[in-house]
């Protein structure tokens, strides 16, 4: 960027302020207006994150000068979050990757330089193609291993090679609560649209999406706000979320499942719950009524140290107050952090099911999206080939979360390592960084122990560091694709991604990479016909529409508005929410979510609960190498209660050494009242060691380091269906670096 920080501001001009830090990326929409006469505007979908909002991209003389929020999209309504407006600078990052590239440096590791020199696609795939037949004869197919999010055309590639090692992140992330709002509700995951703007009451066990700059969850919070409901925020931390709160609880860390035990036995020993929805829409409650009876407040009030007297006033405000919701997303109590967190997501349904707001306004509703057909109902493949060997990530003895098709990381990285039950050579690797794995550091050394190792990503990532061969993706703002309005969905629409600009560089599509690595493999029978036009074009068709009419629609969307009429039956055996789950119990696991402590106990050696966040500028270890954010929040920082820091010699701003039993880093102190004496919090995201990453570059440190990697055999003995990474679960001390 030609101008500094400074200068962007004073152009954005004092009234230009747009939500959570916007202000400085205003200065786009001034440029924008002063030449509003030449300015194209092409719709589109921000990819930053998964919310894909809609958005109003304005093109001028060909270069991306603003980017609005689409206000005709159910999600973003006219709004973009601050991540959202960054993808400009993103896109013209220069460090961007910018052609196919081959590693000539055969050493691999933290700070080597892999030496890269440029080739052409035609030999970036020859490449490919010839390394993964090589281990595939040698080897096996199950030596190679797909890290990338679940997605049709690279399933197709993995299921052609004949590969069942399908590696995603998600059990770091959602698939706590995907299993259990399955096993309970949906019969497949957790559905993602949350009508927060018409509840009466919001109750999150830590939710923080205000922290985070969710657009649409921010939008339908503060709207609720506005109307008059009521807030009790639950958080070791003093979280955004909880400075619009009445209440505030900084409860203990790990022990959120006593409080909302003891919330269903006020509930039902006090005749509060509604009657009617219990009745006609779930199952088990006798089974509950009978188990909850010992989680009285009293109980609870030890574990959790908050007053009995306060978890029977929240109980009931919860009751009285319709409709009224648990705000959750992903990582919060209920998400991968603690042993217990999965027995906390039932436990939520439960409650929710109690005062009867699954599926209607004011609370978690399944989403009524367009249904698209799958690729191999689009394209019948050729039978694939039955996979030889079990995964080596052990997902099969979980079958619960099996199903869902997503994870498992730490259990990955160990059978590399390991070498059992049998090598992995070589890797292809899409949209995951090393960061997002526990214990990083070993992951880097699992990754050094392959062979061959295939890359695409838009930046020089920490992964890109270790590759082999590195493929350039588009950037989202170059690529094409359609949305089925995920994240929001009260009614179908569909949204149209298209390129704002030209490719800058000799990037292609993902979409359009995968059939030409299957084709320059041999494979290319499982490809005929497969593109991604054709593919999106079938989509449309299933819903009544076409790419044609899509195109032409002014407002790039496609779907009328319709009034939400409430589920009837659910996707569960019984056809019920099932309070009492006959899923769990069928697979072994309890049906009800019986009290179960955290893991890690705070000690002499390790004094401190750990919890983590994300600041509202970055996406995970994306767009720390953004100028403008990267100025916003420098480095990651380790929040200390005044009182513990004064205890420990430390001040504000002071760098500290936090030590977990497997690792330790150093980052900076920000001392606050806002946060529990007990516990400390690293935001994550930071750590930076790619050299291409020029902004980035060395600064914070990476907090998942302190994070140990469990064994499939750890995760069997918790018998938790959901193989938690338990990211949260552990103790730490913290020291004057
Ligand atoms: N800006 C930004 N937005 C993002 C992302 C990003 O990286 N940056 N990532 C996106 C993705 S993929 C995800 S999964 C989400 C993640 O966002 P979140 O789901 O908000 O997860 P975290 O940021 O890990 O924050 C976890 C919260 O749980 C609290 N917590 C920890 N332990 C406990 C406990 O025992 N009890 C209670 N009550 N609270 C506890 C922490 O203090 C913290 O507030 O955000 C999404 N949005
Ligand atoms: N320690 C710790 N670990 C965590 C978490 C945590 O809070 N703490 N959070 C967990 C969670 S919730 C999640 S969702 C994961 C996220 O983990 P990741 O998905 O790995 O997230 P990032 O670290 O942002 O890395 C994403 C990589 O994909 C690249 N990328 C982005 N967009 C594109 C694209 O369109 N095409 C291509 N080819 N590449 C792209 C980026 O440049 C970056 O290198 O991390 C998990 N791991
Ligand atoms: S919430 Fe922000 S980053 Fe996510 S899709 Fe919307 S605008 Fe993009
Ligand atoms: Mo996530």
């Amino acid at each position: 960027m030609a101008v500094s920080r400074r200068e962007f501001m004073k152009l954005s001009g004092a009234g230009a302020i747009a939500l959570l830090f916007g202000d400085q990326f205003r200065a786009f929409e001034v440029l924008a207006q002063e030449k509003a006469l030449d300015t194209k505007i092409v719709h589109t979908v921000c990819q930053v994150c998964s919310g894909g909002c809609a958005m109003k991209a304005y093109v001028r003389e060909g270069r991306l000068v603003e980017l609005r929020g689409n206000p005709d999209d159910q999600i973003s309504r006219g709004i973009l979050c601050v991540k959202g407006i960054s993808a400009i600078q993103w896109l013209y990052d220069p460090d961007r990757i910018k052609f196919p590239l081959k590693r000539t440096n055969p050493e691999k590791g933290i700070g080597v330089d892999p030496q890269f020199v440029r080739i052409s696609w035609d030999e970036a795939y020859s490449t490919v193609a010839k390394k993964f037949n090589e281990y595939r004869e040698k080897f096996g197919p199950e030596s190679i291993a797909f890290i990338m999010r679940p997605q049709g055309f690279a399933q197709r590639l993995a299921k052609a090679i004949g590969t069942p090692n399908y590696i995603s992140h998600h059990n770091t992330c959602y698939t706590t609560q995907e299993v259990v709002w399955g096993a309970t509700v949906t019969g497949k995951g957790k559905p993602w649209t949350q009508d927060y703007a018409n509840a009466k009451y919001i109750l999150s066990f830590g939710w923080d999406m205000p922290g985070k700059a969710k657009n649409m969850q921010t939008q339908n919070f503060l709207k609720a706000i506005d109307k008059g409901a009521k807030v009790t925020v639950l958080d070791p931390r003093y979280t955004p979320t909880a400075t619009k709160a009445n209440l505030w609880i900084p409860i203990k860390p790990g022990t959120d499942l006593a409080f909302a035990l003891a919330m269903i036995n006020v509930i039902i020993t006090q005749n509060l719950y509604d009657k009617q929805f219990v009745n006609d829409f779930t199952t088990g409650f006798d089974e509950v009524k009978e188990f909850i009876k010992p989680y009285t407040p009293q109980w609870a009030s030890k574990i959790t140290e908050v007053p009995a007297a306060t978890i029977e006033k929240v109980a009931k405000e919860f009751a009285a107050n319709k409709p009224a919701v648990i705000a959750t997303h992903k990582r919060d109590a209920a998400g991968p952090n603690y042993a217990n967190s999965w027995r906390l997501a039932h436990a939520q349904v439960i409650l929710m099911g109690l005062v009867g707001t699954i599926d209607r306004l004011g609370g978690h509703i399944m989403e009524r999206m367009p249904k698209f057909p799958s690729l191999d109902s689009v394209f019948p493949p050729p039978p694939y080939p039955k996979p030889k060997a079990a995964r080596v990530d052990g997902m099969e003895k979980f079958p619960l979360l099996l199903k869902t098709g997503k994870g498992s990381f730490s259990t990955f990285h160990r059978a590399v390592l390991e070498g059992k039950p049998y090598p992995i050579k070589a890797a292809l690797v899409r949209k995951h960084n090393v960061f997002a794995f526990p214990d990083a550091p070993n992951m880097v050394e699992a990754l050094k122990k392959l062979e061959f190792m295939v890359v695409l990503d838009v930046h020089p990532s920490e992964m890109i560091q270790l590759a082999d061969i590195v493929l350039p993706d588009h950037h989202p703002l170059e690529g094409s694709a359609i949305s089925g309005r995920q994240y929001f969905g009260l009614y179908p629409q569909v949204a149209i991604q298209q390129p704002v600009i030209k490719p800058l560089y000799e990037t292609k599509g993902f979409r359009a990479i995968i059939p030409d690595i299957g084709k320059a493999m041999g494979l290319g029978d499982y490809f005929k016909d497969v593109s991604p036009g054709a593919y999106d074009e079938a989509c449309l068709k299933a819903n009544g529409t076409s790419m044609e009419e899509l195109k032409k629609s002014p407002n790039g969307l496609w779907g009328e508005a319709k009034p939400f009429v409430p589920t009837k039956e659910f996707n569960t055996p019984s056809k019920k929410i099932e309070l009492y789950a006959s899923e769990f119990k069928k697979y072994g696991y309890d049906p009800l979510p019986a009290w179960k402590e955290k893991k890690a106990k705070v000690s002499k050696e390790y004094p401190l609960y750990f919890v983590t966040t994300r600041p509202s500028v970055f996406i995970h270890s994306t767009l720390q190498n953004l100028e403008y954010n990267i100025q916003v929040y420098p480095e990651n920082q380790c929040f200390i209660n005044t009182e513990t820091a004064k205890k420990l010699g430390v001040k504000n701003g002071d760098y500290v050494m936090v030590e977990s039993p497997v690792n330790k880093i150093k980052v900076k102190a920000k001392v606050t009242e806002g946060i529990r004496p007990d516990t400390v919090c690293v935001d994550h995201g930071f750590g930076h060691w790619s050299k291409g990453m020029t902004k980035a570059y060395g600064k914070g440190s990476n907090e998942g380091d302190l994070i140990a990697a469990q064994s499939a055999q750890e995760m069997l003995d918790a018998n938790d269906p959901t193989m938690s990474e338990n990211m949260n679960d552990l103790c730490v001390k913290v020291y004057k670096a």
